[in-house]
Protein backbone atom coordinates (compact mmCIF):
# COMPACT_ATOMS: atom_id res chain seq x y z
CA UNK A 1 0.00 0.00 0.00
CA UNK A 2 1.04 3.37 -0.93
CA UNK A 3 1.96 5.54 2.46
CA UNK A 4 1.46 9.64 2.70
CA UNK A 5 3.24 10.93 5.39
CA UNK A 6 2.00 14.64 6.66
CA UNK A 7 4.72 15.99 8.51
CA UNK A 8 4.27 19.61 10.86
CA UNK A 9 7.14 20.78 12.81
CA UNK A 10 6.09 22.72 15.80
CA UNK A 11 7.13 24.45 18.77
CA UNK A 12 4.99 26.10 21.34
CA UNK A 13 1.86 25.47 18.60
CA UNK A 14 -1.05 25.01 21.88
CA UNK A 15 -3.34 26.82 19.76
CA UNK A 16 -2.83 25.60 16.70
CA UNK A 17 -1.74 22.07 16.55
CA UNK A 18 -5.25 20.42 17.25
CA UNK A 19 -7.22 22.30 14.41
CA UNK A 20 -4.01 21.28 12.16
CA UNK A 21 -4.45 18.14 12.23
CA UNK A 22 -8.08 17.86 12.21
CA UNK A 23 -7.66 20.02 8.66
CA UNK A 24 -5.77 17.14 7.46
CA UNK A 25 -8.09 15.32 4.65
CA UNK A 26 -7.30 12.14 5.98
CA UNK A 27 -10.33 10.35 4.33
CA UNK A 28 -9.74 11.88 1.41
CA UNK A 29 -6.29 10.99 0.99
CA UNK A 30 -7.56 7.16 2.04
CA UNK A 31 -9.49 7.12 -0.54
CA UNK A 32 -7.25 8.24 -3.41
CA UNK A 33 -5.33 4.40 -2.06
CA UNK A 34 -3.13 6.38 0.87
CA UNK A 35 -2.45 4.87 4.65
CA UNK A 36 -1.95 8.53 6.09
CA UNK A 37 0.94 9.19 8.59
CA UNK A 38 0.82 12.50 10.66
CA UNK A 39 3.99 13.34 12.03
CA UNK A 40 4.24 16.26 14.31
CA UNK A 41 7.84 17.10 15.08
CA UNK A 42 7.88 18.84 18.56
CA UNK A 43 10.83 20.92 20.28
CA UNK A 44 7.83 22.80 22.57
CA UNK A 45 8.11 23.37 26.18
CA UNK A 46 4.09 23.89 26.04
CA UNK A 47 1.00 21.08 25.91
CA UNK A 48 1.53 21.01 22.01
CA UNK A 49 2.89 17.11 21.99
CA UNK A 50 0.46 15.99 24.50
CA UNK A 51 -2.65 17.88 22.16
CA UNK A 52 -1.08 16.74 18.90
CA UNK A 53 -1.01 13.12 20.18
CA UNK A 54 -4.38 13.04 21.84
CA UNK A 55 -5.71 14.34 18.14
CA UNK A 56 -4.13 11.30 16.36
CA UNK A 57 -0.65 12.26 15.62
CA UNK A 58 2.41 10.56 16.25
CA UNK A 59 4.55 12.48 17.88
CA UNK A 60 8.47 12.75 17.45
CA UNK A 61 10.14 15.08 20.16
CA UNK A 62 13.32 16.76 19.17
CA UNK A 63 14.81 19.08 21.98
CA UNK A 64 17.59 20.37 19.56
CA UNK A 65 16.04 23.95 18.16
CA UNK A 66 15.76 24.94 14.47
CA UNK A 67 12.87 24.70 12.01
CA UNK A 68 15.71 22.88 9.74
CA UNK A 69 16.52 20.23 12.59
CA UNK A 70 13.12 19.83 12.82
CA UNK A 71 12.36 19.00 9.22
CA UNK A 72 15.69 16.84 9.07
CA UNK A 73 14.19 14.50 12.31
CA UNK A 74 10.81 14.52 11.03
CA UNK A 75 11.84 13.29 7.46
CA UNK A 76 13.63 10.47 9.02
CA UNK A 77 10.75 8.83 10.57
CA UNK A 78 8.54 9.11 7.40
CA UNK A 79 7.69 6.63 5.85
CA UNK A 80 6.07 8.04 3.23
CA UNK A 81 6.41 7.07 -0.67
CA UNK A 82 5.37 10.91 -0.57
CA UNK A 83 5.91 13.36 2.06
CA UNK A 84 3.73 16.78 2.31
CA UNK A 85 4.47 19.39 4.38
CA UNK A 86 3.13 22.69 6.76
CA UNK A 87 3.11 24.91 9.69
CA UNK A 88 0.84 24.45 12.81
CA UNK A 89 -0.13 27.53 13.06
CA UNK A 90 -3.07 27.22 10.27
CA UNK A 91 -1.72 29.04 7.57
CA UNK A 92 -1.37 26.71 4.73
CA UNK A 93 -4.26 25.20 2.68
CA UNK A 94 -3.98 21.58 3.93
CA UNK A 95 -7.41 20.68 2.35
CA UNK A 96 -4.99 20.78 -0.66
CA UNK A 97 -3.23 17.92 -0.40
CA UNK A 98 -5.18 15.91 -2.33
CA UNK A 99 -5.04 17.62 -5.37
CA UNK A 100 -1.33 18.29 -5.14
CA UNK A 101 -0.83 14.63 -4.99
CA UNK A 102 -2.76 14.13 -7.64
CA UNK A 103 -1.03 16.38 -9.75
CA UNK A 104 2.15 15.18 -8.51
CA UNK A 105 1.06 11.58 -9.65
CA UNK A 106 -0.62 13.10 -13.07
CA UNK A 107 2.10 15.04 -13.95
CA UNK A 108 5.15 13.02 -12.61
CA UNK A 109 6.27 15.36 -10.50
CA UNK A 110 9.24 14.70 -8.03
CA UNK A 111 8.45 18.14 -6.22
CA UNK A 112 5.76 20.05 -5.73
CA UNK A 113 6.57 23.05 -3.90
CA UNK A 114 3.66 26.22 -3.22
CA UNK A 115 3.52 30.32 -3.72
CA UNK A 116 1.99 31.66 -1.13
CA UNK A 117 1.27 34.62 -3.11
CA UNK A 118 -1.02 33.33 -5.21
CA UNK A 119 -4.27 34.17 -2.58
CA UNK A 120 -2.77 35.43 0.17
CA UNK A 121 -4.84 36.47 3.33
CA UNK A 122 -4.84 40.22 4.32
CA UNK A 123 -2.47 40.85 7.09
CA UNK A 124 -1.11 37.11 6.96
CA UNK A 125 2.19 38.56 6.04
CA UNK A 126 3.83 41.05 8.16
CA UNK A 127 4.86 44.24 5.26
CA UNK A 128 9.08 43.84 6.75
CA UNK A 129 8.20 39.82 6.06
CA UNK A 130 7.11 40.44 2.39
CA UNK A 131 9.91 42.95 1.96
CA UNK A 132 12.53 39.92 3.10
CA UNK A 133 10.79 37.37 1.22
CA UNK A 134 10.79 39.38 -2.08
CA UNK A 135 14.70 39.91 -1.49
CA UNK A 136 15.64 36.48 -1.08
CA UNK A 137 13.29 35.01 -3.88
CA UNK A 138 15.22 37.71 -6.08
CA UNK A 139 18.62 36.15 -4.80
CA UNK A 140 17.76 33.08 -5.38
CA UNK A 141 16.64 33.01 -8.70
CA UNK A 142 19.56 35.22 -9.60
CA UNK A 143 22.06 32.87 -7.98
CA UNK A 144 20.37 29.72 -9.13
CA UNK A 145 18.41 30.96 -11.82
CA UNK A 146 15.21 29.19 -10.89
CA UNK A 147 12.20 30.77 -11.31
CA UNK A 148 10.47 30.98 -8.16
CA UNK A 149 8.12 33.46 -6.96
CA UNK A 150 8.49 32.27 -2.98
CA UNK A 151 11.53 31.08 -1.65
CA UNK A 152 10.29 30.49 1.53
CA UNK A 153 7.03 29.02 1.30
CA UNK A 154 6.85 25.77 4.03
CA UNK A 155 4.26 23.68 1.96
CA UNK A 156 6.10 21.48 -0.20
CA UNK A 157 4.55 17.96 -1.85
CA UNK A 158 7.48 15.78 -2.98
CA UNK A 159 8.47 12.55 -3.44
CA UNK A 160 10.44 10.72 -0.49
CA UNK A 161 13.24 9.46 -3.18
CA UNK A 162 14.29 12.82 -3.48
CA UNK A 163 15.89 13.29 0.30
CA UNK A 164 18.23 9.93 -0.98
CA UNK A 165 19.83 13.03 -3.40
CA UNK A 166 19.09 16.52 -1.62
CA UNK A 167 22.23 17.35 0.56
CA UNK A 168 19.98 19.44 3.29
CA UNK A 169 22.57 20.90 6.10
CA UNK A 170 20.74 23.70 7.56
CA UNK A 171 19.26 23.41 10.99
CA UNK A 172 17.37 26.73 10.53
CA UNK A 173 14.92 28.37 8.32
CA UNK A 174 16.80 28.52 5.65
CA UNK A 175 16.49 24.19 4.88
CA UNK A 176 13.16 25.77 3.21
CA UNK A 177 14.92 27.65 0.67
CA UNK A 178 17.73 24.35 0.57
CA UNK A 179 15.43 21.80 -0.25
CA UNK A 180 14.17 23.73 -3.27
CA UNK A 181 17.60 24.56 -4.49
CA UNK A 182 18.59 21.02 -3.98
CA UNK A 183 15.44 19.93 -6.02
CA UNK A 184 14.93 22.07 -8.55
CA UNK A 185 18.96 23.69 -9.17
CA UNK A 186 21.41 20.31 -7.88
CA UNK A 187 18.98 17.36 -8.73
CA UNK A 188 17.45 19.27 -11.34
CA UNK A 189 14.23 16.67 -10.95
CA UNK A 190 11.10 17.39 -12.12
CA UNK A 191 9.59 20.29 -9.75
CA UNK A 192 6.82 22.81 -9.94
CA UNK A 193 5.30 26.00 -7.90
CA UNK A 194 1.41 26.31 -7.53
CA UNK A 195 -0.25 29.20 -5.90
CA UNK A 196 -2.12 28.51 -3.05
CA UNK A 197 -4.04 30.23 -0.53
CA UNK A 198 -1.87 31.14 2.43
CA UNK A 199 -4.06 32.47 5.88
CA UNK A 200 -3.06 34.46 8.87
CA UNK A 201 -1.32 32.48 11.49
CA UNK A 202 -2.91 31.34 15.06
CA UNK A 203 -0.31 31.52 17.59
CA UNK A 204 2.97 33.50 18.20
CA UNK A 205 5.19 33.68 15.29
CA UNK A 206 8.92 31.97 15.52
CA UNK A 207 10.24 33.07 12.59
CA UNK A 208 12.75 36.34 14.23
CA UNK A 209 12.73 38.38 10.94
CA UNK A 210 16.09 40.16 11.64
CA UNK A 211 17.71 36.76 12.54
CA UNK A 212 16.42 35.04 10.30
CA UNK A 213 16.15 36.93 6.76
CA UNK A 214 19.91 37.87 6.88
CA UNK A 215 20.74 34.18 7.98
CA UNK A 216 18.87 32.89 4.86
CA UNK A 217 20.03 35.36 2.88
CA UNK A 218 24.00 34.66 3.44
CA UNK A 219 22.88 30.98 3.06
CA UNK A 220 22.13 31.22 -0.38
CA UNK A 221 25.55 32.65 -0.76
CA UNK A 222 27.01 30.00 1.10
CA UNK A 223 25.16 27.59 -1.00
CA UNK A 224 25.94 28.93 -4.31
CA UNK A 225 29.88 29.12 -2.97
CA UNK A 226 30.49 25.49 -1.67
CA UNK A 227 27.54 22.96 -2.11
N1 LIG B 1 10.07 21.50 16.34
C1 LIG B 1 10.31 22.79 16.01
N2 LIG B 1 9.43 23.47 15.25
C2 LIG B 1 9.72 24.77 14.93
C3 LIG B 1 10.90 25.41 15.35
N3 LIG B 1 10.89 26.67 14.87
C4 LIG B 1 9.75 26.84 14.19
N4 LIG B 1 9.02 25.68 14.22
C5 LIG B 1 7.73 25.43 13.61
O1 LIG B 1 7.88 25.62 12.23
C6 LIG B 1 6.73 26.24 11.66
C7 LIG B 1 7.16 27.54 10.98
O2 LIG B 1 7.39 28.57 11.92
P1 LIG B 1 6.61 29.96 11.83
O3 LIG B 1 6.78 30.73 13.08
O4 LIG B 1 5.19 29.67 11.45
O5 LIG B 1 7.38 30.69 10.68
P2 LIG B 1 6.77 31.50 9.44
O6 LIG B 1 5.62 30.70 8.91
O7 LIG B 1 7.92 31.60 8.49
O8 LIG B 1 6.35 32.81 9.98
C8 LIG B 1 5.74 26.42 12.81
O9 LIG B 1 4.83 25.33 12.84
C9 LIG B 1 6.65 26.41 14.03
O10 LIG B 1 6.00 25.97 15.22
C10 LIG B 1 11.82 24.64 16.15
O11 LIG B 1 12.88 25.12 16.58
N5 LIG B 1 11.48 23.35 16.45
MG1 LIG C 1 4.00 29.75 9.79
Amino acid sequence: MKTISIVIPALNEEDGIVQTINAIPKLALESMGYQVQILVVDGSSDNTGHLAEKAGAEVVYEPRLGYGRAYKTGFAHAKGDIIATADADMTYPLEEIPNLVNMLEEESIDFLTTNRYGYMERGAMAPLHRLGNAVLTITTRLLFRLKLNDSQSGMWVFRRALLDKAILRSDSMSLSEELKIEACHFIRCRWKEVPIRYGTRIGKVKLRTWRDGFGNLLYLIKKRVRR
